[in-house]
């Protein structure tokens, strides 16, 4: 695809911040396609014949990360396949496209990488709030998510993960000046409106 005719804006934030919740509202109001990575990591996982399940799984589960190439195909293939049928409406015309990649990327060379390779990002939202509420929100989420990694255990080494391996990302992008920094403590439309604001100012 043409990279030119690309928008990209990274979602990211600690475990259970508020990332997808608030990609839902920008699907709905700017027609982003919205791709997850966590989401599009255990929809290749459980496919049957996939080579990279056990290993996607075993991440998972200890909060990893799982190596580039594995996540970096996934979402350039789902771009690829979203722009060969693309979304009605606004924004996706002529090979025109915008994505949002909510929990991507989460390590520097997956950062480097990406934009190098793939699309330079234009904009970074940084969900962010105390690990506090982020664990009172996984631990509420977890009595019907189903998902492996949201029990007490795997949360504890998703904090660590992110601290160590994913805070420098964001804090990456503060440096060069594409990351805008969004309170996501207060409730969900609060936090929404901060997106707004920002978006209105910063989207091409
Ligand atoms: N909620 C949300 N906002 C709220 C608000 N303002 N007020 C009150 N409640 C709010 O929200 C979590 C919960 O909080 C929900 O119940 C929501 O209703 C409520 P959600 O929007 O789901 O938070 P999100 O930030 O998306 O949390 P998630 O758990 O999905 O984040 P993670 O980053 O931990 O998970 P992800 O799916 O991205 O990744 C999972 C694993 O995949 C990683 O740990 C890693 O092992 C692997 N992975 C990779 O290896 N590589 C990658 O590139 C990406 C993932
Ligand atoms: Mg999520």
């Amino acid at each position: 695809f043409d990279k030119e005719k690309i928008t990209v804006v990274f979602v990211l934030g600690g475990p259970g911040a508020g990332k997808g919740t608030q990609c839902d509202l920008m699907v709905r109001d700017y027609n982003f396609k919205h791709l997850s990575a966590g989401d599009l990591l255990r929809e290749e996982q459980d496919r049957p014949t996939s080579k990279y399940g056990d290993l996607i799984a075993a991440c998972i589960k200890e909060g990893q990360i799982v190596p580039l190439e594995v996540t970096i195909k996934l979402i350039e293939n789902a771009m690829t396949a979203t722009l060969a049928d693309p979304p009605a409406g606004q924004g996706w015309d002529n090979g025109k496209g915008r994505f949002l990649i909510d929990g991507f990327p989460r390590k520097m060379d997956q950062a480097l990488m990406f934009d190098q390779a793939v699309v330079d990002s234009s904009l970074v939202l940084f969900i962010n709030t105390t690990e506090e509420v982020m664990r009172d929100r996984i631990k509420e989420r977890s009595k019907t998510s189903g998902r492996a990694d949201d029990n007490e255990e795997s949360l504890k080494k998703r904090f660590v993960t992110y601290r160590e391996t994913s805070f420098p990302v964001i804090e990456y992008y503060e440096k060069n000046g594409k990351c805008v920094d969004i309170n996501s403590t207060p409730a969900v439309d609060e936090v929404y409106a901060q997106i707004k604001g920002v978006l209105k100012e910063r989207m091409p």
